[in-house]
């Protein structure tokens, strides 16, 4: 009774390490377990007859039923263990990137000059505190010159210089037009800058075209000056060029009084780069502005000019022809 409760125990361990070195899935491995050293197992089974055994026989069972159950738990223990780690395994190798494949091409946009030139002006002058207006296109003869103070005769309104509309209106020819919106809209203190397309009656070549980008900047206040205007655009002209020398010149515009424009030293050369000037009292009475209360000042300069400068372009027409071998370079 005795040997043979001993040999079906050793026959069980035997059976057991078998099927648990053979288990080759967790779940397979748990299912296992249960059947072995669960509640209802067959470990249990076994020694519930323990009961009708002998006092002198029972401690000895008891132990081999022990090392039994340990040795089978050890088994358990070492075949869980290789076998996690063989299921990290295999994902790992599921999930390995190989990274020589080629990418896939993700073709990249790039910021048109025109646009790089206006998003930095935009920079410095927000920086400052100005703020930015748009406007139409498509203007009437009062914005574009007889608020700015540009009288019936002047050169500027010649049918050659500027494209008139079948309807009067015309394209304007600064942006000028939108400052003056702005003014009649809002009261000072005003800082604004107004970029947009302007048009022009030139012939086109390397330096002409007939549309073109303009910025202009304004700022109205009380007790503006001279040195105000020259204060900003050194300011702007550094930021934009860098600390180069720059001088203003006498000119002239109908809208401003008085009037200068902008050189700047470029290697070695000086380049005509801005025009500015304090705003003309005919301009602030058509805004309905006390010209004995404000002044101000303001000035307009070329985004083509300053891209073809800053990125040695040698020809406007490159900014428009979309070549993608051109505009890949910036
Ligand atoms: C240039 C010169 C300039 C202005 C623009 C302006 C606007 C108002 C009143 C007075 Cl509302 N002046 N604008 C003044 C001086 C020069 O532009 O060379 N532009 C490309």
């Amino acid at each position: 009774m005795t040997s043979n409760l001993e040999a079906q125990l050793l026959a069980l361990q035997q059976e057991g390490e078998q099927a648990i070195a053979a288990a080759d899935t967790l779940e397979g491995l748990e299912e296992l377990r249960v059947s072995y050293l669960g509640k209802k197992g067959q470990l249990g089974a076994l020694l519930r007859s323990m009961g009708q055994m002998s006092a002198e026989e029972r401690p000895k069972i008891g132990a081999i039923a022990n090392t039994v159950k340990e040795s089978l738990q050890t088994s358990l223990d070492k075949q869980r263990a290789a076998l996690e780690a063989a299921k990290i395994q295999a994902q790992l190798e599921a999930e390995t990137l190989d990274v020589t494949m080629p990418g896939i091409f993700r073709p990249q946009g790039r910021i048109h000059p025109l646009n790089g030139i206006i998003d930095q002006a935009f920079d410095i002058f927000v920086g400052m505190g100005y703020t930015v207006a748009q406007g139409p296109e498509m203007e009437t003869d009062y914005y574009n010159f007889e608020a700015l103070n540009t009288p019936p005769d002047h050169p500027a309104r010649d049918m050659q210089d500027t494209f008139y509309l079948p309807d009067g209106n015309l394209l304007r020819t600064h942006t000028s037009s939108v400052q003056i919106r702005y003014m009649e809209k809002e009261e000072p203190p005003i800082r604004v800058v107004a970029p947009g397309r302007v048009y022009r009656r030139d012939n086109v070549d390397a330096t002409h075209s007939a549309v073109f980008h303009q910025i202009e900047l304004l700022a109205i206040d009380e007790g503006l000056t001279f040195t105000d205007l020259k204060g900003t655009i050194k300011m702007f002209l550094q930021a934009m060029f860098g600390d180069l020398p720059i001088r203003f010149r006498a000119s002239y515009f109908p809208f401003t009084e008085p009037s200068a424009e902008v050189d700047l030293q470029w290697n070695g050369r000086w380049l005509e780069v801005m025009g500015c000037g304090m705003v003309d009292p005919n301009v602030m009475k058509s805004v309905g502005y006390d010209p004995e209360i404000y002044t101000g000042f303001a000035a307009g300069f070329g985004v083509e000019r300053f891209a073809m400068v800053l990125h040695q372009i040698d020809d406007i027409r490159r900014l428009y022809a979309s070549d993608l071998r051109f505009l890949r370079q910036f």
